[in-house]
């Protein structure tokens, strides 16, 4: 049988779903054509192929390309200045309410050009991809007005331009309230869904909507109006959910059919149990728990035994996770959510392909789907997670290419 690419004598971490654990094939073969894959599976049971080019893998692992399904890598500035402000005992809220937060990464984001804006992202993008990362979501959110937010998203998409990656871009324009709207929150949300989110989905920049649904962020009842605007117009919705206190916001993100809720350290039993009817994946941010020195857990536990998809992101941000590192957020989930490694490995795979509403083409090695690959110089898959700070890719493939 033909084929563009075949790749031999590897072990393949498959994460099909209906394989146990990890989906391992211990002795395996990927058959790539035209960048999907034509089979992954033992070599026992592969077809004699005949390859424009043959790899051995010595050994080597196979995983699905990693993916990252909750990014703000999109913004101007850095907050390195507050880092020591926290350091100094200002608490994450306080510096927000001072005018510090979101709305100073907002003045740097409005300052800069979109080919600005690019250039900031790319290496932030290029460490990520450094760790065999294939498919990456990118928010807007620091614009927090129609042209800069559009800036964004575009600068978003052009990633995709400019690198091998995959990218699912998501408007967040209902990230935080803009000078200009100071006292009008309200008035704010009317320009999000009378404005924004038209002007996004005419020109076709976004393939979701997300907001803030907090204390600093906006209200239940304004979130439902941006939700209900992201229906309007044919866009799936996201939301950041329950990071900081109990809005119940994930009950609401279920209500929309959410793609997903994310952060969730305050998320109760009702909204675990509305996420599992709706199939809503949960998607925890371990980096910003751990760079806030947030102290209440997400409910791992109750998460897992409601069978809610449980994915894993960096959530790179400038304020509360400027984490660059898929790798490192696998140990943080592992060390401080107690998840186990195979949930890990899955939840920067098939369940953050999930997350993104990719996984008819993306997150596990299976024939049909995209050729995106990790290869990786380990003994066993846990070492992908044990280690910190050590980066193991043997080679990345995106659409099966190197
Ligand atoms: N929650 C977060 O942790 C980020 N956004 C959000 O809604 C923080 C964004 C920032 O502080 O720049
Ligand atoms: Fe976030």
């Amino acid at each position: 049988m033909r084929c563009d690419r075949v790749w031999s004598k590897a072990r393949l971490a498959t994460l099909a779903a209906d394989l146990p654990g990890l989906g391992v094939v211990e002795d395996g073969v990927v058959a790539a054509l035209n960048g999907r894959i034509l089979y992954a599976g033992p070599a026992a049971d592969a077809p004699a192929f005949e390859a424009g080019d043959s790899i051995d893998c010595e050994g080597r692992w196979i995983t699905p390309g990693l993916i990252d399904p909750h990014t703000h890598l999109v913004h101007g500035g850095d907050r390195a200045h507050e880092f020591e402000l926290r350091l100094a005992g200002a608490s994450y809220e306080e510096i927000a309410r001072a005018g510090g937060g979101i709305v100073s990464t907002m003045k740097a984001t409005r300052a800069a050009s979109q080919d600005e804006l690019l250039a900031g992202a790319l290496p932030r993008l290029d460490a990520l991809i450094a760790e065999g990362l294939t498919t990456i979501e990118v928010k807007s959110g620091y614009g927090l007005s129609l042209d800069d937010e559009l800036k964004s998203l575009r600068a978003a998409r052009a990633l995709g331009q400019a690198r091998r990656v995959s990218v699912a871009t998501t408007f967040l324009g209902a990230h935080a309230l803009p000078p200009e709207y100071a006292g009008d929150a309200d008035g704010y949300i009317d320009h999000v869904c009378y404005q924004m989110i038209p002007a996004v989905a005419a020109e076709g920049l976004a393939d979701a909507v997300d907001a803030f649904c907090e204390g600093i962020g906006f209200s239940l009842a304004q979130t439902r109006r941006v939700f209900e605007a992201a229906r309007e117009h044919g866009l799936p919705v996201k939301l950041h959910a329950e990071q900081l206190s109990n809005l119940h916001g994930a009950a609401l993100a279920a209500e929309f059919g959410a793609l997903s809720a994310d952060h969730l350290e305050h998320l109760d039993a009702e909204g675990i149990a509305a996420m599992a009817q709706a199939g809503t994946t949960a998607v925890l941010l371990p980096g910003a728990f751990y760079f806030v020195r947030e102290t209440k857990l997400p409910p791992i536990e109750a998460l897992r035994a409601a069978g809610v998809p449980l994915a894993l992101a960096t959530d790179c941000n400038p304020g509360t996770s400027p984490l660059t590192s898929l790798l490192l957020t696998l140990n943080m989930a592992a060390t401080l959510f107690r998840m186990t490694v195979d949930e890990c490995l899955a939840g920067v795979t098939r369940e953050a392909a999930r997350a993104l509403g990719r996984l008819d083409d993306v997150g596990t090695l299976e024939a049909g789907k995209a050729c995106d690959l990790a290869i990786w110089d380990i003994e066993r898959p846990a070492q992908l997670v044990y280690r910190m700070g050590f980066n193991p890719l043997h080679a990345r493939v995106w659409k099966g290419l190197s």
